[in-house]
């Protein structure tokens, strides 16, 4: 089924005759249009695209199945929605209720002759077409390239956020268009920190390293983490939870299939951390899926009770994080099938010492 019609079913059956598409990755998904400028309205037999004149040329080579409206000062977007509403007899549209400002919203209700009303179509995104996930596998396939050269090039003393601005240029230099999200380089006790941006702090030998980042390719991103030691690995602990980490990612991967909950997954690795006596460390969901968004819905969380299906992608990613010590968290991207699970990301995980002294 095409995305055209899984917008139209949901429409039916919430008793709207359109969807007006505001939010970035839905404008991209629905017609290439990756801005936050413009509309796209998608009623029971149309396609509307509305942009301004920056867009307009573009949008329309994109779109052959839809009708492209230039809005202008005169001709505002309010005046051509009204019109769309007047001749297809719309009185109730959807929008984007985790998008549209709240501003925007009453401004919107004040000016348009119908009701809108808040419609969750995200829902369609989750599971990706043959195209998107070759996407997402080349994505994958450039954060691999990228944690290969970073083990070869960070040193004793360089700077986290030297590792993660080289971390980002050999990306975008083979092949990606830009960093999927502001890259994690963690390094010693930061490591206890998830989402610890990279900083000016040294990595001194026998720091472990926590990189997280991801590659977007035609906007599209991919996910990936590794932790490896820097100069020597000889704090015990640490060893020690990246032994469990590693095993409980494994078992988390081995669980992702067609019809498995989310939340039995997300079980399936934090009961290894939890055994291990580790649960209060590992403080976060075990994944969520990957698109256009480098966070989508559903999630691998313990209450998250939906199944999967085949086509999603999602990322597996337990961690371990111990204050003042540091942490371990190792991710992959991985594609739901309705046998073995596919792992996208293949960069090795046994634990490595970079710049070995
Ligand atoms: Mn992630």
């Amino acid at each position: 089924m095409n995305r055209l019609e899984n917008c139209r079913l949901i429409l039916a059956a919430c008793n709207a005759q359109a969807m007006l598409f505001t939010s970035y990755h839905n404008k991209f998904y629905f017609a290439g249009l990756y801005s936050s400028s413009g509309y796209v309205l998608i009623t029971m037999n149309h396609k509307y695209v509305i942009v301004d004149s920056r867009y307009y040329h573009e949008v329309q080579q994109n779109n052959r199945d839809a009708q492209v409206f230039l809005m202008d000062r005169k001709n505002t977007f309010e005046c051509i929605i009204n019109k769309i509403i007047k001749d297809d007899k719309i009185d109730m549209i959807g929008f984007e209720s985790d998008d549209l400002t709240y501003d925007r919203f009453e401004s919107l209700q004040r000016k348009l002759h119908t009701l809108l009303k808040p419609l969750d179509m995200n829902q369609i995104r989750a599971v990706k077409d043959k195209t998107e996930i070759e996407t997402i596998q080349k994505a994958c396939t450039i954060a691999d390239r990228a944690y290969a050269y970073i083990l070869d090039f960070i040193k004793i003393g360089m700077r986290e956020n030297e590792v993660a601005n080289e971390l980002v240029y050999f990306m975008k230099k083979n092949g990606a268009d830009k960093e999927s999200f502001d890259t994690i380089v963690a390094s010693g006790a930061r490591g206890s920190m998830p989402h610890a941006k990279a900083s000016g702090k040294s990595i001194e030998s026998g720091d472990f390293v926590t990189l997280d980042f991801g590659a977007k390719v035609n906007q599209y991103c991919s996910d990936m983490t590794r932790t490896f030691a820097v100069g020597k690995a000889d704090n015990k602990e640490i060893i020690k939870i990246y032994q469990v980490v590693l095993e409980a990612q494994q078992k988390g991967i081995q669980a992702v299939r067609e019809g498995a909950r989310f939340c039995d997954v997300d079980n399936a690795a934090r009961s290894v951390i939890e055994k291990a006596g580790y649960g209060a460390y590992f403080s976060h969901n075990l994944g969520h899926s990957l698109g256009i968004n480098d966070h989508e819905d559903p999630r691998l969380s313990p209450v998250e009770t939906r199944c999967m299906k085949a086509g999603m992608v999602v990322t597996v990613e337990p961690g371990i994080y111990i204050p003042d010590v540091g942490g371990v968290r190792i991710e992959d991207d991985v594609l739901v099938t309705e046998s073995e699970p596919l792992v996208l990301t293949g960069a090795p995980k046994n634990l490595i010492i970079a710049d070995k002294e």
